[in-house]
């Protein structure tokens, strides 16, 4: 097969930049190696930055988002029993953020290339990406015993932090940056109202929580775990007793309690490869770097990623000018690096560590009423949460 872009992974960031090169004429495959559904199953991020979602507009697909989606102006951080509010539009000059889940951008997604005539293969088997070193790249893979190769001008790896594209750089030409967290995150996705209009970042002696959502009868919240923790030793009700005390009484009286749709393990880490393009090949979303969940950064730095380089392909493509593809990797990696301290940053404001002192955790507080107090402390914690502008 022959195309000008080899996208491999059909998550969030390869659809989305199949979607813009789609919308401006630039030829491209989607080599995915589970099933639709799969892709679709996965329970994960919720929360868009405002540059996620104006992209999705700008490819005409903010429908449904604009009706089932939530803008939220604001979120509570939640400390020595009582919740503050942080206002994120006043503190940005009206930057907000939207909920809404992954699934759903997936979906939307997924839904817009089936409408396209834009080939993607799924369940694909050993997906392979060749020769992205010189001028003539390819992917192979294997599809219902039948060995494949697609002949393209660029390979773009949106698999994944367990993806090929990555793992098929040779050592010397990647530096890797990996911190691991001693938490995790126990997820459960329940069909229960939200315990409150906005996000609750908790800061418990216990523990970390978050009160999240996916709409107002759909909720998701998280508990700080340890690393190795296993999700079929929690019972929902032992979830729900655990949340209600880590919450204020107040919020606590108000958590709906109801049976799981998902009850899952994620780990905490932050990492970044350096760089993000091999010759002809490019690494965009997780397949690059990954941070913790805390600052709701994931989705939407695949999301930035994929902006940079759609835009950069496109210039290749219409003005003949590489300066775009060539400046990617730096342009990416600096949000990217910005949204890792962030996220790492927030993530040692809310979450007990088990090898802090007492000194540490009176820090912690100290720096946690700053936060709540000090409205240029809020200004830029808020400017961070929304995401700057590309
Ligand atoms: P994805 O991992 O979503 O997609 C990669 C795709 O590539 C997958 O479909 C995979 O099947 C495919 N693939 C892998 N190897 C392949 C191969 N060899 N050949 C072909 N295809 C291959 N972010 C948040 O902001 N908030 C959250 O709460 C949050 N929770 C998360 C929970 C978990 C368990 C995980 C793993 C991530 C979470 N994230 C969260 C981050 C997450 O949302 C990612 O940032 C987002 O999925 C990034 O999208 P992609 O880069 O497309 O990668
Ligand atoms: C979510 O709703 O899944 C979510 C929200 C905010 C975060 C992380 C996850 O920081």
């Amino acid at each position: 097969m022959l195309t000008q872009v080899a996208i491999i992974g059909a998550g969030p960031a390869g659809l989305l930049l199949g979607a813009h090169l789609s919308a401006t004429g630039i030829d491209n495959v989607i080599i995915e190696k589970q099933s639709a559904d799969y892709v679709l199953s996965r329970i994960r991020a919720g929360v868009l930055e405002s540059g996620t979602v104006q992209q999705l507009r700008t490819l005409g697909l903010a429908a449904r988002i604009d009706v089932e989606g939530l803008v939220h102006g604001g979120l509570e951080i939640a400390f020595d029993g009582r919740r503050r509010r942080i206002d994120l539009g006043a503190r940005t000059g009206g930057r907000k953020v939207t909920v809404y889940g992954q699934t759903e951008v997936t979906r939307d997604l997924m839904g817009a290339r089936k409408n396209s005539n834009a080939l993607t293969i799924y369940d694909a088997d050993v997906v392979l990406p060749v020769d992205f070193d010189g001028q003539t790249p390819k992917v192979q893979f294997k599809k219902n015993g039948q060995q494949y190769e697609i002949q393209c001008d660029f390979i773009v790896g949106t698999d994944g932090y367990h993806g090929i594209c990555r793992a098929s750089v040779p050592s010397k030409s990647i530096q890797e940056f990996e911190r691991i967290f001693p938490f995790a995150w126990l997820g459960v996705l329940a069909d229960v109202p939200p315990v409150s209009d906005e996000l609750i970042y908790v800061n418990h002696e216990r523990g970390f929580a978050l009160c999240s959502m996916r709409s107002p009868t759909r909720s998701r919240y998280y508990l700080q775990c340890a690393v190795d923790e296993n999700s079929n030793a929690w019972s929902i009700n032992r979830f729900w007793d655990e949340i209600r005390t880590r919450l204020d009484a107040e919020a606590a009286a108000r958590v709906t309690t109801g049976p799981a749709l998902e009850m899952s393990v994620a780990p905490l880490r932050s990492f970044v490869a350096e760089p993000l393009r091999f010759g002809r090949m490019f690494l965009a979303g997780d397949a690059g770097h990954i941070v913790p969940p805390t600052g709701a950064k994931g989705l939407n730095l695949a999301a930035s990623d994929v902006y940079y380089l759609a835009g950069a392909l496109r210039e290749f493509y219409e003005e003949k000018s590489s300066a775009g593809l060539d400046a990617y990797s730096g342009k990416a990696l600096t949000r990217v690096w910005q949204a890792v301290r962030f996220s790492s940053e927030l993530t040692a404001l809310t979450h007990r560590n088990d090898k802090a002192s007492p000194f540490d955790r009176r820090i912690q507080l100290a720096e946690l009423a700053r936060l709540t107090d000090n409205l240029s402390v809020q200004t830029a914690f808020a400017e961070s949460y929304t995401g700057p502008p590309y």
